[in-house]
Formats: structure tokens, C-alpha cells, sequence
């Protein structure tokens, strides 16, 4: 099973008279409501390759149009050197965003609020003193409680909270698998989506070479700490030469899928520089699993 490449690919590359993003634009967080695509994502510029997030919207999920300005760029001293890798989950009538902020106190995963998508609101850094990353809130409490992947080194982590921002019980759930595809490291890509199976999760796994590739996991929807499976084989893989070469080679990297109607469409990072669509039927992502 292989995820389909839009034939469109790659559908949101750098802007030369944007300074802030004429250099890179990737890893995309996604949003489909009311017939709109929404993407926040990850851009930087050759002036300061300092990261900010960006905003585009489309009717048909390839074509987009996009702010000239972004929405959310670095402000305090842990989001220094840029705001990355967005991921963004609905809760109740708001939005809520989990990124990287990025200093010289190294990676923290941070919260944003909003209403729009357009004007945030930070809610702090969740996870205090430790470097961390990939983290994703899934879109419905779970036992009364919020639920949240993220990423200690190499594995994916899940925890708990009552309120979204003090997190516990903190557990390993997938680690790398050796001599496979993901040997190295793995990471949550965009929130879980909830299925009649459980939930199902992209990730991202990269190998000794530095292969980042794209996986799935069905967790289980009572108890997501239990992995019910993971297929064996990546969805995708780098092969395309805008996928080879960019800021850093050999990267297919996603932050966000969505589902309308039966059709899941996953937006990801090509090479740390452009933002591509692939797309697949849930029932035949399910079945691979
Ligand atoms: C991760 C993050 C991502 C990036 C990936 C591949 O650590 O920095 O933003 O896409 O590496 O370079």
C-alpha cells in the first residue's frame, strides 16, 4: 500500500518576494471544515532562516492561496530561532496548535489557541525542561481526559492532562524498529484520526541513512497507549527529486491528513522545502494495517 502522489506535486513551494519565506515552506498543519483546506506551516528565510508559520486556504485541497504575512512568529526568548512543524487539532469551538519552539535552550513543544486560525493565542510551553518534539493533541478526550503524542528521543510517547496544558502519566508507545525503515527514530506526524477500527496514526520513521519516511499505526480508541498495529512497510518514501533534494535530502515529513469523505489526504514536507499532497482511500489505509 502506497500512498498516491497528486499529479500537482509540489502545491506550495517559497514565494522570492516574501522574505520570510524565500527560502523554504514545509511541514504543514491541515484543516478541512465547511469545504475549506486550511494549512499552517513551517517557512523560513534567507534573510534570517529564522522559522515562522504561515497560512494558505483552498477549495479543492490542491490549489491554494496564501497570506502575504505569517501568523504566528517567534516572540520570547524559547521561540529565538523559530516556531516549527505545526499540528493543529479541534477542540470543542477552538483551535488548538502544537510547535517547536526553538532556541538555545533547545526544543520545546508549545501550545497556541485560536477561534480563526489566523490570530493565536500562546498557551506556554507544556512540556518545561526537555527537549522534545513531533507532539500532537488527538481531537476528542479519551476517558475524560486530553491525549497527546509526542517525542522523547527516539520514541513516540503518549500523556494525559485535564487541561491541556500540565501533562502525565507519560508512556513509551512506539519505538524504532531495528534493521527496518524506521531503525532510527520515530515521530508522530499530524493528530490521530479517529476510525471505527481506532485510531489511526501517520508517522514518520528515518533509518541510518537518514531516509525519512512515512508510516501508520492503528491505536486502540478506549486505550490509545496500545499499538492494535503497524504496517511493516512505509505508506511513502522519497523517490521524487524534489523529494531527494532540498534543505535536507531524502525527507518526506507530514504534520496533518484529513478525511473528506472517504478519501484521506496527507500533506507533508518534501525535502524540508516544498509541501506536497498524497492521497488514499481510509478504507485501504485500514486494510494495510
Ligand atoms: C525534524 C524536524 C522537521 C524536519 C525533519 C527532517 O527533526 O526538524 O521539521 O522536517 O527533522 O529534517
Amino acid at each position: 500500500m502506497q500512498l498516491q502522489r497528486h499529479p500537482a506535486n509540489p502545491i506550495l513551494t517559497t514565494v522570492r518576494y516574501h522574505d520570510w519565506e524565500d527560502r523554504t515552506c514545509f511541514n504543514a498543519a491541515a484543516v478541512y471544515e465547511e469545504g475549506l483546506f486550511h494549512l499552517v506551516y513551517r517557512a523560513q528565510g534567507t534573510a534570517d532562516n529564522v522559522s515562522r508559520l504561515g497560512y494558505a486556504v483552498s477549495t479543492d485541497g490542491v490549489h491554494f492561496s496564501r497570506l502575504d504575512r505569517p501568523v504566528l512568529v517567534p516572540e520570547n526568548e524559547y521561540e529565538r530561532w523559530g516556531v516549527e512543524d505545526p499540528r493543529i487539532t479541534r477542540l470543542g469551538d477552538r483551535y488548538y496548535m502544537l510547535y517547536t519552539a526553538y532556541s538555545a535552550h533547545g526544543t520545546r513543544v508549545s501550545l497556541a489557541s485560536s477561534r480563526n486560525l489566523l490570530t493565536w493565542r500562546r498557551e506556554g510551553i507544556v512540556l518545561p525542561d526537555e527537549d522534545n518534539k513531533d507532539a500532537a493533541l488527538f481531537p476528542d478526550k479519551i476517558g475524560g481526559r486530553y491525549a497527546m503524542l509526542h517525542r522523547r528521543p527516539p520514541d513516540i510517547w503518549l500523556a494525559w492532562s485535564d487541561d491541556l496544558l500540565h501533562w502525565t502519566d507519560h508512556q513509551v508507545i512506539m519505538r524504532p524498529r531495528p534493521g527496518m525503515w524506521d531503525e532510527t527514530r520515530v515521530g508522530a506526524g499530524g493528530p490521530p484520526i479517529r476510525t471505527e477500527h481506532g485510531w489511526l496514526l501517520t508517522y514518520h520513521g528515518y533509518n541510518r541513512d537518514h531516509v525519512y519516511c512515512l508510516g501508520l499505526a492503528l491505536l486502540d480508541l478506549e486505550d490509545p497507549t496500545v499499538v492494535i498495529s503497524r504496517a511493516e512497510e512505509p505508506v511513502l518514501v522519497p523517490t521524487e527529486p524534489w523529494e531527494r533534494a532540498g534543505d535536507v535530502p531524502n525527507v518526506v515529513f507530514t504534520c496533518g491528513s484529513v478525511v473528506v469523505g472517504d478519501e484521506v489526504y496527507v500533506y507533508y514536507g518534501a525535502a524540508d522545502m516544498r509541501i506536497a499532497l498524497a492521497t488514499a482511500r481510509l478504507r485501504d489505509l485500514l486494510q494495510a494495517l
